[in-house]
């Protein structure tokens, strides 16, 4: 039987718990995180002749590494490197949760996109997950894990989107974001760190703790200056460069959704 592990991600009281319930049944069990209090569940069911191993990740609104628990999601996904990341959001709030899921494609990983509590928007939003899934170039299946609605495609698009390659998606920056990004990248060609270029470029501009500290692991600080000067260039033109560069994650974000769903009018509005 092949063996394939696959992460569940998402914010905090999203479902993911519940969805992780339905997924592995009995077969859960309940361990702490290498070095830490941090609760690690995991679990696994089998779909034909695959047996799917399933960790549930701490709960995290991003993969900034400002926390433990964002830390504990981070380093697993780029070091254990599961085969796939389930990413879980609350239907009734797409656009804050969509955030983690853009900071997920951004890191390069496989994702499938979860919209859970689909039972709370029936009569007030229309998703469109074709629009949804073309436009955030992932797999997208709609639950609800407490109605245990829309499980058994869950289990389905894991089984399948293992077995196919995904497509990238870029934020654009803007051109001068961007091209401090291509030249922090070309400088990045000779290390060897587990995570994609652009995405380590993006996290420098960033100032991300965990990254700066890697590169000076590797004797790499000329790196870590050169995105300092990309910093100070760029502040020239955004004052606030690391709110500019979540805007513009959002900025995608809200015209995805924006074009992805349409507000339906309930029977009570209607007559009033
Ligand atoms: P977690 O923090 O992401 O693990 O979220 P939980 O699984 O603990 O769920 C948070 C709350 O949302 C609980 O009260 C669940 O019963 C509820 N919940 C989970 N999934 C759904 C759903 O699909 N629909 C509805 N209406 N409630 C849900
Ligand atoms: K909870």
């Amino acid at each position: 039987m092949k063996s394939f592990t696959v992460a569940l991600i998402g914010n905090p009281n999203v479902g993911k718990s519940a969805i992780f319930n339905e997924l592995t049944g009995s077969s859960a069990h309940v361990g702490n995180w290498p070095g830490v209090t941090v609760e690690k569940k995991e679990g696994k069911f089998t779909y034909l002749d695959a047996q799917i191993n399933v960790v549930d990740l701490p709960g995290i609104y991003s993969l900034s590494a400002n926390s433990i628990d964002e830390r504990i999601a981070r380093d697993f996904i780029v070091k254990e490197k599961p085969d796939l990341v389930v990413c879980i959001v609350d239907s009734t709030n797409l656009v804050r949760n969509l955030y983690l899921f853009v900071s997920l494609k951004e890191l390069g990983v496989k994702t499938l996109l979860v919209l859970n509590m689909i039972d709370l928007i029936e009569d007030k939003l229309e998703i469109d997950t074709t629009k949804l899934s073309n436009s955030l170039k992932t797999r997208v299946v709609k639950t609800s894990a407490t109605k245990k609605i829309g499980i058994g495609e869950l289990k389905e698009a894991i089984f399948d989107e293992l077995h196919y390659p995904q497509e990238e998606l870029y934020v654009d920056y803007g051109n001068d974001i961007e091209r401090s990004i291509e030249r922090i990248k070309n400088l990045l060609n000779g290390t060897n760190l587990p995570y994609n270029k652009r995405f380590l470029a993006i996290k420098l501009l960033e100032q991300d703790p965990l990254i700066i500290q890697e590169l000076k692991q590797q004797q790499k600080e000329n790196i870590v200056e050169n995105a300092i000067l990309e910093i100070n260039s760029l502040e020239k033109i955004y004052p606030d460069l690391e709110t500019e560069i979540i805007e513009k994650r959002y900025g995608l974000i809200e015209g995805v959704v924006k074009n992805s769903t349409k507000h339906l009018v309930s029977i009570e509005d209607r007559l009033t």
